[in-house]
């Protein structure tokens, strides 16, 4: 998979690895490399263009993250960047607080919607799910029997529908959602039928089937090997029907990877999976992180990339053991190491070096409970910026007004500002210099 591509972005990162400084010249020279691979892949052009423009800004006005030389720095920043193409963080599979949850899979024929639904129906039953399938492709009697042999292979069960009672779409469907209901299916996964060009009447049988089932998610399936002709399509989908999410399929062929690299910046929606193979199991979670990492073979620099980050969270803790020694440590300091915390548990750690004793035991307790961080971010949010300097502030009226605010009882509230001037009490008492000792 990206192959060539990945091969080419490859040579570039060589290229920057034996710079010592990043000239001008040499980010030209970078740039230029990356522009010839993107465009072989069959990428936009308006994407490479972008994406062209948004590396050389960030790399003349980066600051240097600390542990990483210059060419490392630009080569995160690349790496950042298509991940971002590639749509930034994971995005699930959403589900109906209501179910079932209607997945509608849509695509060109041939695109591998029927393959994906199988594929899907195996993912969702790994997470506890019970899928029921459907096959809104009625006119081709091959493809209803195409479902349910692989449904059905794989001990999932199957919804005859036919053309027949699609005569009065309402009624239909609604019995379908009924059943489903009824019986506890989740999620409804819906194969439709495509064609090999878009046409008015199939996106007219699909507008109709997307307002009866008001679908959770409507997944694009396009086939990666047509490249931009699948972007172009998804597109259209897009602007039709409306999607919330694509599968790309074919990726284990030889697909150049343009329409990875391209779709979601043309239609705003997520990849979420890709299929790999024609086999049930072979459908990946598509995380866009590693895969912009795959693709420019970055194994070992980004473990490196990760240490510098935990030395500029190192550099934030000190500036805590700073505030604490001077005493200006406020509650507001006290949420951004809660949030820290979620992270990589460093206030813990910072409290490790402390004496384990009365309230501070609790507090170490209280912290390893994730729902508890969130809670207090949650009341220190609803404070005034005064209120979070100075907690001394805190009476009767104001507490209420937080916990009204912030969802959370009272009583947590006066935990929290308990915890807190607990913790200032001990650093007042010389724990801090046990804590900075500890920090080297
Ligand atoms: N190699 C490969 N083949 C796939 C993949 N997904 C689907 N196919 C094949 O593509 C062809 C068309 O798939 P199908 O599900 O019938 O497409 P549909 O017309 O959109 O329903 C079939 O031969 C599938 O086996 C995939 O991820 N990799
Ligand atoms: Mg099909």
């Amino acid at each position: 998979m990206f192959d060539q591509l990945s091969g080419r972005l490859e040579k570039m990162v060589k290229f920057l690895r034996g710079e010592v400084k990043v000239t001008d010249k040499a980010l030209a020279e970078a740039l230029k490399m990356m522009r010839l691979a993107f465009l072989e892949a069959d990428v936009n052009y308006k994407v490479v263009k972008d994406f062209e423009v948004r590396i050389r800004d960030k790399a003349r006005g980066e600051e240097v993250l600390g542990g990483l030389n210059p060419a490392q720095q630009v080569i995160k920043i690349v790496h950042d960047e298509l991940a971002g193409i590639f749509g930034g963080v994971q995005k699930p599979l959403r589900f109906s607080s209501r179910p079932p949850s209607v997945f509608m899979l849509v695509g060109l024929q041939g695109s591998g919607k029927t393959t994906t639904c199988g594929k899907l129906g195996r993912f969702v039953a790994g997470i506890g799910k019970a899928p029921l399938f459907v096959s809104f492709d009625l006119k081709r009697p091959a493809a209803q029997d195409q479902l349910r042999t692989i449904v059905t292979g794989l001990g999932f069960p199957f919804y005859e529908m036919t053309a027949a009672r699609m005569a009065s779409p309402r009624e239909a469907l609604g019995e379908l959602l009924t059943y489903a209901a009824n019986r506890g299916f989740d999620p409804l996964i819906v194969d439709t039928a495509g064609r090999l060009h878009i046409d008015d009447e199939l996106m007219d049988e699909l507008r109709l089937a997307r307002d009866i089932l008001d679908p959770v998610e409507v997944i694009y399936v396009g086939d990666a090997m047509t490249g931009q002709d699948a972007v172009r399509s998804a597109k259209a989908f897009e602007e039709r029907i409306g999607l919330t999410a694509v599968v790309l399929t074919k990726l284990d062929g030889d697909a150049r990877g343009g329409a990875a690299l391209s779709i979601v910046s043309a239609t705003g929606r997520p990849i979420k999976f890709i299929g790999v193979g024609e086999k049930p199991d072979q459908l990946e979670v598509f995380h866009p992180e590693r895969m912009a990492s795959r693709i420019l073979g970055l194994g070992d620099i980004l473990s490196l990339i990760e240490k510098a980050q935990d030395r500029a969270d190192l550099a934030e803790a000190e500036d805590m053991a700073r505030k604490l020694r001077k005493q200006e440590f406020t509650l507001e300091d006290f949420k951004k190491q809660l949030v820290q915390m979620r992270k990589m548990g460093s206030l813990s750690d910072l409290l490790g070096h402390l004496p384990q004793v009365g309230p501070l035991k609790n507090l170490g307790k209280a912290q390893i409970d994730e729902r508890r961080i969130v809670h207090f971010a949650a009341i220190i949010d609803s404070m005034t910026r005064e209120e979070r300097a100075n907690p001394k502030l805190l009476n009767g009226s104001r507490r209420a007004r937080i916990a009204r605010g912030s969802g959370r009882p009272v009583h947590e509230i006066n935990q929290l500002v308990k915890q807190f001037q607990e913790m200032q009490r001990m650093m007042k008492q010389g724990a801090v210099k046990k804590l900075l000792g500890g920090l080297k």
